[in-house]
């Protein structure tokens, strides 16, 4: 696998990074791959996870070679100790996307009691269906149902209720895998803190009943909280539908007032961009000698609002501080997660405003303007008020803005992709019975500056298409697809045959961008429904998810609750667990006994490429499908 150097070539396959990296260098400013560079060598006992901070006895390391310290000053052995880590990493993964998923439940409630102007039901029929999995009667009033379905999701945070309704979307026989183990999921913040409980010092030390509480804290999260911040979402700011935009540094203007959205919630960007269609802001525009505004986004805030909107996208995770760097943006705006705190400092290189909208996320040197549901509508108004004016500071002489836009399609919702197909998933499933489409791969995550950005999840993508497997991505994987061109209907060339002609008869491309990481939970729905058609459990179905380049607590989240819900999981980054054998024994072949699904790690996206067909393949014998 080509690994990431410190600058330069190596470092992306993305010709704007590069130009902008080098750009970079040239004013004596550095980014995450030069800080990358000057923390080599990284710590080896935390790259196996044999280093515990837990308590103040320590902080331990453990010797991997077996001749200094077999124990912590504790007695936790190697595979507490790696276990441990790992539930904790995964406990701040599902405490994130289900935080996230918490804003969204309050600006429900906001809404129904008129709380929160600006914000509107803007998909009352998934209002109707969501409610009614819910069990709130269907014939109360628009207003009183948002009510009590932000209440009845209220619920599934605490511990009152015991379950967590959306994993009712699931086959019967999946839960029952789940009761067997002892790890249905009861509440979402309830996993969360009983596995930081379980996690101190002195409470739970079985390596297998702490990783079984992990897989418990993912699935609270992608049955929980990801998926209620998903559908919110949607009931508040619609359910995508495909649509055109484009991908790359390229999408900002030279011309224009270039506001930059980053970060997570769309709660915040989207009355940014409602804002910025409003007639005065564009004439004020347009007097500082602007020819328009120009909205972008990055990472997954940018994926929410290029989802429903078709606002194009800048770039992913390592995009963030080279989109600083073109000298053109007037403003960027964060809400929380991912966002580097180096960018204030980059920002105050520039005339950029660095506004952050979370009392959850303040950065150095950024302008806190506190987003609350109530003040949701004038936020963004004032944002986009001093991003006009802020255009007045630009230095032209500084603006440096390489490469032309790439075309994409987006907007793959659950809901879009069946209508695609005329209301069923019949069309699909027969596409995969006759071996038309071999299977579809969810390929998700990050970018990681131990790997060439975008060069996995790039070369993962076209060898799984070429082998006439569908994929469906979210995240930074999405936006390093669609830089690549994978995401426009053109781009059934480069699949093989069968694909290729199912994208034909569609008019889609082969790889379908299903939204931001929140939006795993579209990818894991769309695999129970296709599930229980076929009437058969997850586990058996010719699908499978990667994450070549992943590198967040977020991540490792997600890639547990989609083993856990029964998806094979390939990961192009290790997580830090080869310091105990049993635990990576577990993860890598244990978990099928039980839960039909385990992990792999490949840091060769080719041989991923490989590993994945062979799995789709064999998946595809079980159900007594033609195999390769
Ligand atoms: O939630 S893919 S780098 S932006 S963690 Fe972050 Fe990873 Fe990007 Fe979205 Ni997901």
């Amino acid at each position: 696998m080509e690994q990431a150097g410190r600058t330069g070539k190596s470092c992306s396959i993305q010709a704007d990074s590069l130009a902008l990296q080098e750009k970079a260098t040239q004013e004596g400013l550095s980014t995450v791959w030069d800080r990358f560079a000057a923390q080599q060598p990284q710590c080896g006992f935390c790259e196996l996870g044999l280093s515990c901070r837990i308590c103040v006895m320590g902080p331990c390391r453990l010797d991997p070679f077996g001749e200094g310290p077999q124990r912590g000053v504790c007695g936790a052995d190697a595979d507490i100790m790696v276990a441990r880590n790992l539930a904790r990493m995964v406990a701040a993964g599902a405490a994130s996307h289900s935080d996230h998923g918490r804003d969204l439940v309050e600006t429900l409630l906001a809404v129904a009691e008129g709380k929160a102007p600006g914000y509107q039901l803007t998909d009352p029929a998934k209002l109707d269906r969501v409610a009614a999995q819910f069990g709130v009667a269907p014939d109360l009033p628009v207003l009183e149902k948002a009510r009590e379905l932000a209440l009845a999701m209220m619920e599934e945070y605490g511990i009152k209720k015991g379950h967590l309704t959306f994993t009712r979307r699931l086959p019967p026989a999946r839960l029952e895998k789940w009761r067997n183990l002892g790890i249905t999921p009861r509440g979402v913040d309830w996993e969360v803190t009983e596995m930081l409980h379980r996690t101190h010092m002195g409470v739970d030390n079985d390596p297998v009943n702490l990783l079984l509480q992990a897989l418990r804290t993912a699935l609270a999260d992608g049955w929980g909280g990801s998926m209620i911040a998903t559908e919110l979402s949607d009931i508040l700011f619609g359910t995508p539908t495909p649509r055109a935009s484009q991908a790359n540094i390229g999408v900002l203007k030279a011309d224009q007032v270039n506001i930059i959205l980053h970060g997570h919630n769309p709660l915040v960007s989207e009355m940014v961009a409602r804002a910025a269609q409003e007639p005065r802001v564009l004439e004020r525009a347009r007097q500082l000698g602007a020819q328009g505004l120009n909205l972008a986004g990055l990472c997954c805030t940018g994926n929410e609002v290029l989802m429903r909107r078709g606002i194009p996208m800048a770039g992913n995770h390592l995009v963030q501080e080279l989109a600083l760097l073109t000298g053109a943006v007037e403003a960027m705006v964060v809400d929380y997660q991912c966002i580097m705190p180096s960018l204030g400092d980059l920002a105050a290189c520039y005339h950029t405003l660095f506004f952050t909208t979370s009392p959850k996320a303040k950065f150095p040197k950024a302008t806190h303007l506190p987003f609350t549901p109530e003040t949701g509508e004038d936020l963004g108004r004032r944002i986009v008020v001093q991003a006009v004016e802020n255009f007045a500071r630009r230095d032209p002489a500084r603006v440096y803005i390489p490469g032309a836009p790439v075309a994409q399609m987006t907007g793959f919702s659950v809901e879009a992709i069946l209508a695609a197909l005329g209301g069923t998933p019949e069309p699909l499933l027969n596409a995969i019975k006759t071996g038309q489409i071999r299977g579809a791969v969810g390929v998700v995550g990050c970018n990681n500056p131990r790997v060439t950005q975008d060069y996995g999840h790039v070369t993962l993508t076209k060898e799984l298409i070429r082998n006439d497997i569908l994929v469906l991505d979210t995240g930074c994987a999405a936006v390093a697809h669609a830089k690549a061109g994978l995401k426009q209907p053109e781009a059934a060339a480069q699949a093989g045959p069968g694909l290729a002609a199912v994208c034909r008869a569609l008019g889609i491309p082969p790889v379908l961008h299903m939204g931001s990481c929140v939006d795993n939970a579209r990818i894991i729905h769309l695999a129970a429904a296709l599930a229980q058609a076929l009437g058969v459990d997850v586990d058996q179905l010719p699908v499978a998810a990667a994450a070549p380049e992943w590198y967040s607590e977020k991540a490792a989240t997600i890639g547990c609750y989609a083993v856990a819900s029964g998806v094979f999981t390939v990961l192009g980054v290790a997580p830090p667990v080869l310091g105990s054998k049993n635990v990576t024994e577990l993860l890598l072949n244990g978990l099928t006994a039980h839960l039909g699904a385990c992990f792999a790690v490949e840091p060769d996206p080719a041989r991923a490429a490989a590993l994945i067909v062979r799995h789709i393949e064999d998946k595809r014998r079980g159900l007594g499908l033609e195999a390769r």
